[in-house]
């Protein structure tokens, strides 16, 4: 399959990711050829993504596709792939979070949104689930600022405010209908604010939930047991096959440590997350209220108001997430959810993909 020998690429980090950004109309149409392009683009498939932009590592070997919305509630439509590192993969069955925090900015920046005086707010469809978020950001003369005091665990420094809004989803924040489900022998609860993810208190599958992602990445025994947990739950959550998918994700859950409601440790689900996405954030903050889950002998979430904070490997994510519990039997559903994140413009220019049919190793 041959394509553009050289396209428009913006690289931004947005959050704790880092991504490959495009307007739509500088891919190819056609979805094979676009991720054919795309794994060329970022030097998949190969575990150190050499000969591309892609850092090695799930979170840095993303890719946003921009374009202007036709849907009157928004005003761009953003599609999120995830380009497996070491697989000749590209799945668009997830949303991200974090690369949505440079949305916005790349839609000013590519003219496809005007910039207010200030700040901008803009609308966006996440196509990979239909559901809209807002992203609001200063901008000034006409630029996006990036500067900014705001800081967030995982990234050094400091940056401009992205605060990103989340009205009510479409989907079901239980989808197996249940706060509870057994599943492999393991107490889990299934939750989807955003994120499809599976809960599991760190004590019932025999670790404590503060080792290091390296080491919990390390121990093959707990490898087994999460994929058999998830490949069920997948099932469970109407996911079906999720084999080579990268939902549902599994996040441990442990006591916090640090003030928090919670700690953390999300498998992606077989990388294990330095810190945590932000729709998973959402998914385990809306999870931790649900009354019955496996939460709730715990997390320590604050008695009142919507926001909390998740500890994870490398300090917290603050969030704000509610959830109404319904009437009578009926089962809980989220709210709203807002977060704060950061995004920086790395380059803009234009990247030279690996030339089609050229073999790899790997
Ligand atoms: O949950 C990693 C990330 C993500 C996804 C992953 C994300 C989110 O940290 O919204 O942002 O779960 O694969 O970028």
């Amino acid at each position: 399959m041959s394509g553009p020998a050289e396209v428009r690429c913006m690289l931004l980090r947005g959050g704790t990711s880092k991504g490959a950004y495009f307007l739509a109309d500088d891919l190819p149409a056609d979805p094979a050829a676009r991720d054919d392009l795309l794994l060329r683009v970022m030097g998949s498939p190969d575990p150190r993504q050499i000969d591309g932009l892609g850092g090695g590592h799930p979170l840095t070997s993303k890719v946003a596709v921009v374009s202007v919305s036709a849907d009157p509630l928004a005003d761009v439509d953003y599609l999120f792939l995830q380009v497996s590192v070491d697989r000749a993969e590209v799945s668009d069955r997830q949303n991200c979070g974090n690369l949505l925090a440079g949305v916005g900015p790349f839609a000013v920046e590519r003219g496809l949104v005007e910039p207010a005086e200030g700040r901008t707010a803009v609308r966006i469809r996440m196509v990979n689930s239909g559901d809209l978020a807002v992203a609001s950001f200063p901008t000034e003369g006409g630029r996006v600022v990036y500067e900014g005091s705001a800081q967030i665990s995982g990234v050094p420094g400091s940056a401009a405010p992205v605060v990103i809004e989340f009205p009510r989803g479409s989907g079901a924040l239980l989808p197996t209908g249940h706060a509870r489900d057994i599943v492999a022998d393991t107490p889990v609860t299934c939750v989807d604010n955003g994120m499809p993810t599976v809960l599991i208190a760190a004590s019932s599958l025999g670790v404590t939930g503060y080792e290091t992602p390296k080491d919990l990445e390390e121990d093959l025994a707990l490898a087994d047991r999460l994929r058999e947990i998830r490949l069920a739950a997948g099932k469970l959550m109407g996911l079906g096959d999720v084999e080579n998918a990268t939902v549902p994700k599994l996040t441990l859950l442990a006591p916090p440590r640090d003030g928090g409601a919670v700690m953390t440790r999300t498998f992606i689900p077989v990388r294990c997350h330095t810190s945590i996405g932000v729709l998973g954030a959402a998914s385990v903050a809306a999870g931790l209220r649900v009354e019955g889950g496996v939460g709730h002998a715990v997390a320590r979430p604050p008695e009142r108001g919507d926001r909390l904070r998740i500890e994870h490997p490398t300090g917290f994510l603050d969030i704000e997430a509610g959830v109404d519990s319904g009437p009578g039997d009926a089962l809980p559903a989220a709210r709203r959810t807002a977060v704060v994140r950061t995004a920086r413009k790395i380059f803009d220019g234009t990247v030279f993909p690996r030339p089609a049919g050229a073999a790899s190793h790997f």
